[in-house]
């Protein structure tokens, strides 16, 4: 088969809504795309329990220390999860962790925001969380099989975080003054980067129409923060909250929420590297890095030492 052919039938099995496969052929440049697409996702998953983490020694009670503990502990196995989905496609992680740790890879621009009050853990799991799912639940109807499969069980946890995230916000906007005001508070610093978190809009996307495509996104990030704006808003109003924006307003006619300007400029900057806390999260992740070494060499050993046990066993 020509290259030309191959392409073709390629084009044809994802237009025809088939899963692709790990050890099936696929143009170099859909396995590019996955692997750069499923890399920032996990390293997302990874440097996103930073700010989360930042709260379990002062979470408010055993209750709520025991639900976050295992949310950022639900996180970290999505990310080998997906570091997993990525080797299928012939990457090992130790090439990805090392694309993290020296600026090369992406991970989101949400996590580079400090978390300064237990509110902002009711925000993560409602906004972030909720972003996430909404964009997930999407990914899930993607080309790749792998990749399509693990965001299935990830949204299932997903929705578990989003709801603790909401029920700590409900519960902060119906308490006390210094709550409600803690609550809104956390709001208004969370909205804008949740907007931008769903990726630029669908004019300046670079990567959707050849993603679109192959179907690794069904949906744009247009489509997807739209359909997020529209299950938030009310849930913020449900709490008594208001929407940090002057020009949201509700249209009649089409049925959706529309909002303000989008800050653009942030976001780039965030990408760039020059986020709040985009230095503290690579110091972070480097210093773990570091200190986990001595654990990955034994356990390294020990897997050498079984293997050659098991090789004289079979002679
Ligand atoms: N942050 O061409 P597009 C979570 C980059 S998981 C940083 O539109 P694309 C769970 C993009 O990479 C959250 N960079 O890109 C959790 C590209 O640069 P490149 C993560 C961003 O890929 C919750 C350039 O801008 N989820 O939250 C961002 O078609 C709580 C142009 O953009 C995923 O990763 C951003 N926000 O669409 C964990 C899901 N947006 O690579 C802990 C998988 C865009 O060409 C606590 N990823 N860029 O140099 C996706 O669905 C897509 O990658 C989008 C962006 C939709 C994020």
């Amino acid at each position: 088969m020509t290259i030309e052919e191959r392409e073709r039938e390629f084009q044809e099995k994802i237009d025809s809504g088939q899963k692709i496969e790990p050890k099936e052929w696929m143009p170099d440049e859909y396995r590019r795309q996955l692997i750069r697409m499923i890399g920032q996702h996990a390293h997302s998953e990874i440097v996103g329990m930073l700010p989360e983490g930042n709260w379990i020694t002062r979470a408010p009670s055993l209750r709520r220390k025991a639900v976050l503990l295992a949310k950022v502990q639900d996180e970290a196995g999505h990310g080998l999860y997906l570091y997993s989905a990525a080797e299928t496609l012939g990457i090992d992680r130790q090439t990805m962790i090392n694309q993290l740790i020296t600026g090369k890879a992406k991970y989101s621009s949400i996590f580079n925001y400090p978390t300064t009050s237990w509110a902002d853990m009711g925000a993560i799991g409602w906004l972030v969380d909720g972003a996430a799912i909404v964009n997930q639940t999407m990914l899930a109807r993607g080309s790749y099989g792998p990749y399509s499969r693990a965001m299935v069980r990830i949204c299932k946890e997903e929705s578990f975080h989003n709801r603790q995230g909401y029920e700590i916000i409900y519960q902060l906007a119906n308490g006390s003054e210094a709550q409600k005001k803690m609550a809104q508070d956390s709001l208004n610093r969370w909205w804008g980067p949740s907007m931008q978190m769903l990726g630029p809009s669908d004019a300046d996307s670079t990567n959707s129409a050849v993603t679109m495509n192959w179907k690794i996104k069904v949906e744009s990030n247009d489509t997807v923060r739209q359909r997020f704006i529209d299950r938030t808003v009310p849930q913020a109003h449900a709490a008594g909250l208001t929407i940090p924006d002057p020009d949201l307003k509700y249209n009649e006619e089409t049925e959706h929420w529309e909002i303000g300007e989008i800050d653009w400029d942030e976001f780039y900057k965030v990408i760039k590297g020059y986020g709040p806390c985009n230095a503290k999260r690579m110091k972070a992740r480097n210093e773990a890095e570091e200190q986990g070494k001595w654990v990955r060499e034994a356990a390294a050993a020990y897997a050498n030492k079984k293997s050659k046990k098991q090789e004289k066993q079979v002679a």
